[in-house]
């Protein structure tokens, strides 16, 4: 059915058509052979199989409410020192302003996240989400990755449960993904050794599953990681969702290194950026969504990407801030229309969706 330049990729195709698992030495090839579109048909056909001729959007806000963060990862060009310049920390006042400016807009999902600032106690999440729900009581609040999650409990001195408790009635309705960034101790001990490990950002997505929260998942990819640690991260991730089937998306995170610690090192480029989505459509067999983030990896090879294994784009955001940080060149936020323009001109049905992926 499939025919490849790379005869290798006969095998993997065969276990694609039966539905049969790939294994991490099938990982391995997808990564390294040269037959991207090879790849990329494979990816499209699970991908077909899955949304037909759909492919997904979200209308969303982003707010970052701190940038204050005491794991000072080397790949990050966001975060401050308390107290330098360009330090910031939003009030409740601010946020509300925030939400003032795009009173107007259609939005159905606000994303939050932030660094790690031990200024902050429990008493600030909770304001934080009831003011927004308040506000916007029909967005869905996706908010805190899992590193945000564990740092809340700890510096409030909360079991996770507990935690996790209040923030959900506080008004929290998913996490994003983010955070675990390659789920290797030897990339955490060069670039991000003063955040959690794997194993606990396992273990805390797990209890937020537990506690009925759903979340997506990311690998940041592009810098000090192997390939082998890449197709590990993901079978790790398909491990923990075989358990909880708590994941909704996956979203590969394309490496942007300005004004990060981590400026030497080349970007991704457009072969490995596709080569990733369909490397997660392939191996990630038990996750319903793949998105491509038009943010990190430009809106037209977003779109590409449609064709490539993912069938969501995310959304128009608005304002981003981590990202264009570190020296992202697409635009800062999106319109409906232009989400909407570059689906239907790959092919595609756009679909406009919520946080949990049903038709708006
Ligand atoms: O965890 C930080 C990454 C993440 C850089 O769940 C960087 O729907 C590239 O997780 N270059 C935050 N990446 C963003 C994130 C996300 C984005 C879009 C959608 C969703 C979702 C989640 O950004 C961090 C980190 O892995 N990051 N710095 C950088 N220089």
């Amino acid at each position: 059915m499939f025919s490849f330049s790379d005869k290798r990729l006969d095998k993997i195709g065969k276990k694609i058509i039966k539905g049969e698992r790939l294994n991490a030495k099938d990982g391995l090839l997808v990564y390294n052979t040269h037959d991207l579109l090879g790849v990329g048909r494979l990816a499209d056909y699970v991908r077909k199989k899955l949304h037909g001729n759909k492919a997904y959007y979200i209308s969303n806000l982003h707010i970052n409410y701190t940038n204050v963060c005491i794991n000072r990862c080397l790949f990050c060009a966001f975060a401050r020192d308390k107290g330098t310049q360009g330090a910031f920390t939003l009030s409740i006042e601010d946020v509300k302003k925030i939400l003032s400016e795009y009173k107007d807009a259609s939005i159905n999902e606000i994303h939050i996240v932030g660094g790690l600032n031990p200024a902050l106690g429990m008493d600030y999440y909770i304001e934080l989400l009831e003011t927004i729900k308040k506000i916007r009581p029909f967005a869905a609040i996706k908010a805190f990755t899992a590193v945000e999650i564990e740092f809340i409990a700890r510096n409030s001195n909360l079991s996770m449960d507990e935690t996790i408790e209040k923030l959900k009635k506080a008004g929290l309705s998913m996490t994003p993904g983010g955070g675990a960034e390659v789920i290797s101790s030897r990339v955490r001990e060069k670039l991000f050794p003063a955040k959690i490990d794997g194993k606990k950002w396992l273990d805390t997505v797990e209890t937020l599953h537990n506690a009925g929260i759903v979340s997506n998942a990311t690998m940041l990819y592009g810098h000090v990681e192997t390939t082998r640690e890449r197709v590990d991260h993901l079978i790790t991730l398909r491990e923990l969702q075989d358990k909880t089937g708590g994941f909704s998306a996956f979203i590969p995170l394309s490496f942007h290194p300005e004004n990060t610690k981590l400026s030497h090192i080349s970007p991704p480029t457009a072969i490995d950026d596709l080569k990733n989505i369909a490397a997660a459509r392939l191996i990630l067999d038990n996750f319903d969504h793949i998105k491509a983030y038009w943010v990190m990896i430009g809106e037209k090879l977003a779109q590409i990407a449609l064709s490539f294994g993912a069938d969501d784009l995310d959304g128009t955001i608005i304002e981003e801030k981590i990202t264009h940080m570190a020296g992202a060149k697409s635009a800062k936020g999106l319109t409906q229309k232009q989400m909407r323009h570059m689906i239907s001109s790959a092919g595609l049905i756009p679909v406009e969706r919520d946080s949990f992926y049903m038709p708006v």
